[in-house]
């Protein structure tokens, strides 16, 4: 007799997910469920739907090895209902169940799909990071502002990472400022760890193709782990050969460079093929060991115990609205370049480029490219949040809406953001080697061939004014702005609409 079914979905890949830990291996039955719906409520990238449904196999083959009895739904399985919910009502109806258990998913759409399924369903807390929700809301309240540098700081003294007793190692809480350095004429490290696709991952491959291959972004070459052995074979490729400048050029760009010295582990992460503190710990012993600097070392911790454990706290603090948030009111529609389409800006069509080959742009990239040209155009913070859900391998809603709603598109009114992350050309041209060959000029201002994010930039200080001009960190921007000469600001505004209204009625800019 079966007692319960226990759900499994494709970003809870890990052995000591709380549903399985609770579980009783001679008496429940483990529901995993490849489903066209998870597939395509977003157009997901060919390549992270590849990579979710990949390791879905193989951890099911890893727990059928452990003992585990299995029911596993494959894509193509003629009575497969093709939903999450849809399966699990009919596994219960095969097993002659009805009660269920889960860990809480990290989407409010399907934890509402579960609230609401006819079934005895008990949903866990999801313990596979280093903040409870219990932790994140003693941290949160009575403050005025949630800022993630003060969060950071008790990760730091809860974990134990770079601690020296109570105090930070090396001084410093965060070092931050060393970690700004250009794009570098050599990039020494390799990239990151790339697997040959073995008969699991063929088949399935075969099978995204003809499912969605109509999805944006391209399925071959496909090189990720798919399993946790790999995963971990990863993340000592990175540790041993790109964390030591990861800090020096965390912040670069280059067009030819897509990975830097970046480590390709939040699609690991995100699924449960890795934890965040083995993760941290490999990186601090690299570091204790002597081999990367502190810089490397703290940059990289603070990411994944800093903001990854923030971001997640505010999806969950802030509540089911977040994701839809507009707080700058901006409507305008994504133009048909973010998908693939032609665009003269060689930073934003670069990193389309790479986006769309990889399912890859590192933070820089999202942030001070495409989020920041969406964020000056006054695009549609949903139709953005919809891009980046669908076009990151890594991308699972609780740490995607944070980090497009709140951080790059200030659509939360500042709950992450104490200002928004705008810049114009120059902030792009110090950073990397995009702007030499790019059909735009990022040194002209105004008129024939001036680069769009000049002209963006000051448009949007101008149209938010009511919203921004008392910001302390936004003074300078504002005086500057206001010392130039009524002409050339009437000069701007104009070109920045007229090239607005040309992206819009769809030509080529
Ligand atoms: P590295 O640069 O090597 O960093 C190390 C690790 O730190 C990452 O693997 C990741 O787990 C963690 N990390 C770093 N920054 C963040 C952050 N801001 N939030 C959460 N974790 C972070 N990250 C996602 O995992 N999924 C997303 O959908 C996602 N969407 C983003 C959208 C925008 C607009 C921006 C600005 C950032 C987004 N990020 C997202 C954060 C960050 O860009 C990615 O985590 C990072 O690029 C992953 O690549 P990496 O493993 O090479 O990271
Ligand atoms: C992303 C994804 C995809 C593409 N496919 C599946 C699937 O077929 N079955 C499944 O259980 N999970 C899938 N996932 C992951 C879910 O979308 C994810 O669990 C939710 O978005 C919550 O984070
Ligand atoms: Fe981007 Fe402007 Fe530089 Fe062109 S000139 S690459 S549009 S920042």
């Amino acid at each position: 007799m079966v007692a319960r079914l226990i759900l499994i979905l494709g970003d809870q890949l890990s052995e000591n997910v709380a549903a399985l830990c609770a579980a009783d291996k001679d008496r429940d039955v483990v529901v995993m469920a490849e489903v066209g719906d998870e597939g395509s409520y977003v157009p997901h990238h060919p390549k992270k739907i590849a990579l979710v449904l990949a390791a879905m196999r193989k951890f099911a083959t890893q727990l059928r090895g452990d003992g585990w009895q299995v029911a596993y739904s494959e894509l193509d399985d003629t009575e497969n209902s093709q939903s999450i919910a849809g399966e699990l009502l009919r596994r219960a109806d095969q097993y002659g169940v009805s009660k269920v258990l889960i860990t809480r998913p990290g989407e409010y759409r399907l934890i509402e799909v579960l609230e609401d399924c006819p079934l005895d369903v008990e949903m866990l807390e999801d313990d596979r990071f280093i903040t409870s929700h219990a932790e994140f809301e003693a941290w949160a309240e009575g403050r005025k502002a949630l800022r993630m540098e003060y969060f950071y700081r008790d990760m730091r003294r809860k974990t134990g990472l770079l601690m020296d007793g109570d105090q930070p190692a090396g001084g410093k809480w965060n070092f931050d400022h060393d970690n700004r350095k250009p794009a570098p004429g050599e990039v020494t490290f390799s990239g990151p760890m790339q697997f040959e696709p073995d008969d699991v991952v063929t088949e399935v491959l075969n099978l995204v193709e003809a499912r969605f291959g109509n999805h944006f972004g391209d399925l071959r070459p496909f090189w990720f782990a798919t399993d946790q052995a790999q995963a971990r074979q990863a993340l000592a490729h990175f540790v041993r050969y790109g964390l030591a400048r990861f800090g020096d050029y965390q912040d670069a760009m280059l067009a030819d460079n897509q990975f830097l010295y970046h480590a390709l582990v939040s699609p690991y992460l995100n699924i449960g093929l890795l934890g965040p503190l083995e993760v941290c710990r490999a990186v601090e012993d690299a570091w204790k060991a002597g081999d990367v600097p502190i810089n490397a070392a703290e940059g990289f911790i603070r990411q994944v115990i800093g903001w990854r454990e923030y971001v997640r706290g505010i999806y969950f603090h802030e509540g089911p609205d977040y994701p839809h948030r507009n707080g700058l009111d901006h409507h305008r529609k994504l133009p048909a370049f973010y998908w693939g389409g032609e665009t003269r800006m060689r930073c934003v069509s670069k990193a389309v480029a790479q986006t769309e080959t990889e399912a890859y742009a590192h933070h820089i990239q999202r942030l001070m490219v495409t989020g920041n040209f969406a964020l000056l155009a006054g695009l549609s913070p949903a139709e953005v949040s919809e891009w980046y859900l669908a076009v990151y391998a890594d991308a699972f809603e609780w740490v995607e809406a944070p980090n497009v709603v709140g951080m790059s598109q200030f659509a939360d009114g500042g709950v992450i953001a104490s200002k928004p992350y705008v810049s114009s050309g120059a902030y792009i041209n110090r950073m990397s080697d995009y702007c030499k060959g790019c059909h735009y000029k990022v040194n002209v201002k105004t008129g024939e061939g001036a680069c769009p994010f000049n002209l963006l930039y000051w448009h949007f200080l101008d149209r938010h004014r009511d919203r921004f001009s008392n910001n302390a960190r936004m003074g300078n921007m504002y005086r500057t702005w206001d010392r130039m000469d009524e002409e050339r600001r009437a000069t701007v505004l104009r070109d920045a609409e007229a090239f607005l209204d040309k992206m819009s009625s769809g030509e080529t800019v």
